[in-house]
């Protein structure tokens, strides 16, 4: 994969932007973990190269939008593809998770963090990773499980600790600080090759349903039932799940 060129969207160009129909391929992300671990550092480190150390708990639900160019490796002239790239960031605290929730469905992969120094922001990432599994779009989401904070050496957790528990939970697992930005850009690239993979496997078998299922039988003509010029003739696709 390569990410030519990244433009951050920020602040008052956010809704105009959200707006710029331009691109191939929009992809939503979310992040997710218990309040405190990082997640607004994450994503304001990776949007805007920054950190703010100071605590403001994230109310509800929050995004941020990066405008990236794709290049899905070994293809030809196809290969670049320009995404809009849609960052939620989501509240920690237990008292907005039934609005968070609601915002599941429509990630496409998902940033689960926990914080390196607290051990009890760990323990939850089992019961955030099933209610991951309970509200998205399928069953099997594409997900990255990141301990923040390794700047710190007030670690309750281990890299052995956390390494096996995405080990046996079937997810990738990296370190990251949103104080120093260390792997803060290659755990979303992480993310968005998983979740572009993903994407070409369903076109292409999408692409080959089309190419053998037999032509459709013409039906005897009739002026009221004729198609407009810009109406679709293809079959409606059953489901967005490329699980
Ligand atoms: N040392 C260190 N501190 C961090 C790091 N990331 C975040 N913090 C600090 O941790 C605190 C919480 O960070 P936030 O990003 O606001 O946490 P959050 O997960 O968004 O919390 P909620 O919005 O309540 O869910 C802040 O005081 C940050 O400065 C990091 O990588 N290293
Ligand atoms: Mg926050």
């Amino acid at each position: 994969m390569s990410l030519e060129r990244q433009t951050n969207v920020d602040n008052g160009e956010e809704l105009e932007d959200s707006l710029d129909t331009n691109y191939d391929f929009l992809i939503k992300f979310l992040l997710l973990g218990d309040s405190g671990v990082g997640k607004t550092c994450f994503l304001h480190r990776y949007t805007s190269g920054e950190f703010k150390p100071k605590f403001i708990a994230t109310v509800g639900v929050d995004f941020r939008l990066k405008k990236l160019v794709y290049e899905f490796p070994e293809e030809g002239e196809d290969a670049k593809k320009k995404i809009h790239l849609q960052l939620w960031d989501t509240a920690g605290q237990e008292r907005y998770r039934s609005l968070t929730k609601a915002f599941f469905r429509d990630g496409m992969g998902f940033l689960l963090l926990f914080d390196l120094a607290d051990e009890n922001s760990f323990q939850s990432v089992r019961q955030w990773l099933t209610e991951i599994k309970d509200q998205a779009y399928c069953e099997n989401p594409d997900i990255i499980l990141i301990g923040n904070k390794s700047d710190l050496k007030t670690r309750q957790v281990t890299s052995s600790q956390a390494e096996e528990l995405a080990g046996s939970l079937g997810i990738p697992y990296l370190e990251t600080s949103a104080a120093t930005g260390k792997n803060v850009i290659p755990a979303v690239n992480m993310l968005l090759d998983m979740v572009m993979k993903r994407m070409r496997e369903y076109v292409s078998a999408m692409d080959a349903e089309k190419a053998t299922s037999p032509a459709p039988v013409s039906q005897p003509t009739q002026t009221s039932s004729r198609p407009k010029p810009n109406e679709t003739t293809e079959p409606a696709k059953q489901s967005s799940c490329a699980c």
